[in-house]
């Protein structure tokens, strides 16, 4: 079958043309006003990016190139005896805007299967970690370390033309991709001291690999979760920290490896990726405190309690989104179909029915539907995988899709270094002193 890159090689000189012809139409119209409330207010709803992967909309939640989460459900090829999308024909489709065929995502298993060895000192880097070290600093230690071998730094270093960026920057992201895994599972493996990693199995799709790194090969349905888990987390537009960081870092023509090791610091945060450990340490604390099977008005108090301290209720609200977010109505599904009768899958229930209200007469969340968080950590636990701090690195295996495929388009494309305008209070005030 055609490759992926064979692929791209095709449209890319379609899409410098579809771009120049959208600028020389529209280059000059504007979006709408830009409000001093928007400067200081992080720059919220200011149309700023591109991005092709996927758009966000307030109501609807995020869509693929056009496809929301469940046509990609029913269009994206699965594994043998799978019903769950494989990442490899999301990432297919993050690049092109075209659903693969079974043999092209296969061939996807294939190439990162072959590129997933990890150099040796990259290895020894993440060795050399205190166990206390958080997992999202390993991590993001280890990305930034492989760009040692980085082709697009290479290239550069040996004078390759601006048209060629995108070849290199190609290379460099499937090998990302490709070594996350061994990145991943070595950190769980030495952090939660669960023994000896196992080889990359060649004939497997890359969620099976990761699940086995792990020590959860065994369970098909945790493999079935992870294919689902990589799909939806993948991408959610450009504006969100972790997906902007890493356009903005790519922007000074850092390689894939620097540019994603940066997304993955911001993915570190608590509002931001690290939401999904909190809400499981909040969800446990809860039990703690109400017991497994509690009453509504209980849990009712315990949020209430949560927002009286001045904390955030975790997995809830968003930035953009303004209803239930699809990526945890896709999780509700897989619970309701794999673990109906788990009793934090039934709390995480109850607080659906009760939180968004709560944080309706509080008054303050401009959304009070739950996001991507409030659910997946009840999911990994429920298969065994119980330690949360290790939940986000799993957000940003996800989370490396998407951005790598718009840095293979931003290098494509030839986006320019990004360089907004900044003020100072000061300067705001003389702007707008008589008007
Ligand atoms: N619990 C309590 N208060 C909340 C809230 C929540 N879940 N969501 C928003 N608010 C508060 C904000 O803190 C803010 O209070 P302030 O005026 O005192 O500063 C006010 O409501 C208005 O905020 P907003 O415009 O609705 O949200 P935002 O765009 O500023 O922030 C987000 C969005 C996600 C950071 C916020 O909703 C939040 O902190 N949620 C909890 C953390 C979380 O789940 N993050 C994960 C998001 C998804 C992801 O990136 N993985």
């Amino acid at each position: 079958p055609q490759t992926l890159k064979e692929r791209l090689a095709e449209l890319i000189p379609k899409e410098i043309e579809n771009v120049k012809a959208i600028k020389a139409e529209h280059g000059k119209k504007a979006f709408g006003q830009v409000t001093v409330d928007q400067v200081y207010g992080g720059m919220r709803g200011l149309p700023a990016l591109l991005w092709d992967g996927s758009v966000l909309d307030a109501e609807e939640g995020i869509r693929f190139r056009g496809k929301t989460i469940p046509e990609c459900q029913a269009l994206l090829p699965k594994a043998p005896g799978g019903s769950e999308p494989l990442p490899e024909g999301l990432f297919w489709l993050l690049l092109t805007g075209e659903v693969p065929t079974e043999a092209q995502a296969k061939s996807l298993s294939e190439d990162w299967a072959a590129r997933a060895t990890l150099p040796e000192f990259v290895e020894e880097i993440i060795d050399r970690c205190p166990p206390t070290l958080h997992p999202m600093s390993q991590f993001s230690m280890a990305v930034t370390a492989l760009n040692h071998d980085s082709a697009f730094a290479k290239a550069y270093q040996e004078g390759i033309s601006k048209k060629e960026y995108w070849g290199p920057t190609f290379e460099d992201s499937m090998d990302l991709i490709a070594k996350l895994p061994n990145i991943a599972g070595r950190i769980y493996r030495n952090v939660f001291g669960s023994g000896k990693l196992p080889a990359i199995d060649k004939t497997k799709d890359y969620s099976y690999n990761l699940a086995n790194l792990l020590g959860f090969g065994d369970k098909e349905a945790f493999v079935e979760l992870l294919r689902l888990y990589i799909t939806i987390h993948s991408d959610h537009e450009g504006g969100n920290v972790s997906a902007h960081t890493g356009k903005l870092v790519g922007s000074a023509l850092s390689d894939p490896f620097l540019a994603f090791g940066a997304s993955l610091n911001g993915l570190a945060g608590p509002l931001h990726g690290l939401a999904n450990q909190e809400v499981l340490l909040w969800l446990m604390k809860m039990k703690s405190q109400v017991g497994e099977n509690p009453s509504d008005e209980k849990v009712k108090e315990y949020i209430w309690s949560t927002l009286n301290s001045g904390q955030v209720v975790p997995g809830y609200g968003h930035a953009v989104l303004r209803k239930t977010d699809p990526r945890y109505t896709a999780q509700r599904e897989f619970a309701q179909k794999h673990l109906p009768d788990d009793p934090m899958f039934k709390l995480v229930g109850k607080i659906y029915n009760i939180a968004p209200d709560v944080l309706l007469e509080a008054g303050k969340a401009k959304n009070p539907w739950p996001n991507v968080d409030a659910h997946s950590g009840v999911l990994l636990t429920y298969y065994g995988l119980t330690q949360m701090q290790f939940y986000t690195v799993l957000f940003g295996v996800s989370r490396a899709f998407g951005v790598a495929a718009q840095l293979i388009w931003d290098r494509a494309l030839g986006a320019p270094l990004e360089r907004p305008k900044s003020y100072s209070s000061e300067a705001i005030k003389k702007m707008f002193a008589n008007k």
